[in-house]
């Protein structure tokens, strides 16, 4: 299968492919061809349903990064032998990029100075594309990050789920019920004009930054997400991934908590690029978006179990229960440090 891939790419037989990277969607591949490399990755189009639309985004988004700042770094994906940037093959689809020279990723955010930096990268990202017309790109996941949605979803669940997972998450739905709140304050934001639809990443964990071998930032890739969204999401998600020393996956509970540092080189790395563009309403609202993206990962991660691990799969018994049990712990550690972490958002922004 990969043959018939690489062949499209006109790649002869003296490649080598390796399995690359920890996404939970996609898979992707490292290709070293000679002294080339690089990243093979098949969309996954359950996900994706419209698998043009993500490669028409990328498109639309590539060719204007490269003429507005033609110096920047941006992967663009490469053209098949029949150019295009995504091809079929038995009803899968592919993509090639090239290799980021001397560019690495990393999997856990180690340091405050990590965090800024990927912070800024995705400040650097929304405000590059500010005067793009947001609504010319495709939602390639409808509804997304709209927490009404995933709250409704999650009601679904608790009606047409497995019933004796009903009853042994009883404890975790009654916490995320009791924070339906976040939802109301979610419906507001919709509603208020100083909340701009932006060019909005919606994937910010910190594999999705590509550093160099000081440690600078050079550009943020995976772009399949990229839609019209809000800045809480980016910023929110960042929250999520960075501010705990362990992540979704950990099952010990305890090792769960905040890192204000964290938090404070989000908020600075994010402003030096979007301080000239984010509202005074917008630049208020920071810790709730960590809020509101910690419960929305929580009740995803539960509706899924609840429904029988449809959508993130799972590796062993319990494990989206696990990860939500996780991510409720994560918005109540969270939620205990609000008034601190609100009071560095005030003196920075
Ligand atoms: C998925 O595939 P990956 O790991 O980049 C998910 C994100 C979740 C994340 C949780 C398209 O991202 O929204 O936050 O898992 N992406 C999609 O680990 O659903
Ligand atoms: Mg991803």
């Amino acid at each position: 299968m990969i043959d018939e891939v690489l062949s499209a790419y006109n790649f002869s037989n003296n490649v080598s492919v390796t399995p690359h990277g920890t996404g939970l969607i996609n898979r992707t591949w490292l290709v070293r061809k000679g002294h080339d490399l690089f990243i093979l990755q098949q969309l996954n189009h359950q996900v994706f349903t419209r698998p043009e639309y993500v490669a028409d985004n990328i498109e639309m988004i590539g060719e204007y990064l490269s003429q507005r700042f033609p110096d920047i770094v941006f992967p663009r994906p490469v053209r098949s032998l029949s150019g295009k940037t995504l091809i079929e093959i038995d009803q899968n689809y592919y993509r090639l990029y090239p290799f980021v020279a001397n560019s690495v990723t990393i999997d856990v955010v180690h340091s405050p100075e990590q965090a800024f930096e990927a912070a800024r990268q995705f400040g650097a990202f929304t405000r590059m594309l500010s005067d793009f017309p947001a609504g010319r790109l495709h939602e390639t996941l409808p509804d997304f990050h709209d927490l009404s949605a995933r709250y409704a979803a999650f009601r679904d669940a608790l009606e047409g789920g497995l019933k004796e997972r009903i009853v042994k998450a009883g404890q975790l739905i009654e916490y995320l019920e009791a924070q339906h709140p976040l939802v109301t304050r979610y419906e507001d934001i919709l509603s208020n004009p100083s909340f701009k639809r932006r060019v909005t990443h919606h994937d910010t964990k910190i594999s999705n930054v590509l550093f160099d071998k000081r440690g600078h930032g050079i550009c943020v890739i995976d772009l399949d997400t990229v839609m019209p969204g809000y800045f809480i999401s980016d910023v929110g998600d960042m929250f999520r991934t960075y501010l705990c020393p362990v992540s979704e996956e950990e099952q010990d509970l305890s090792r769960i908590h905040i890192r204000p540092e964290f938090f404070e080189a989000i908020v600075r790395g994010y402003m030096e690029e979007m301080a000239g563009i984010l509202t005074p309403v917008e630049r208020a609202s920071f810790v709730y978006a960590g809020e509101y993206m910690v419960y929305m990962q929580a009740l995803r991660f539960l509706t899924d179990y609840l429904n029988g691990d449809v959508y993130y799969g799972s590796r062993y018994e319990g494990h989206n229960y696990y990860r939500a049990a996780n991510q409720a712990t994560l918005l109540q550690r969270f939620t205990e440090h609000a008034a601190t972490l609100h009071r560095f958002t005030q003196s920075i922004a």
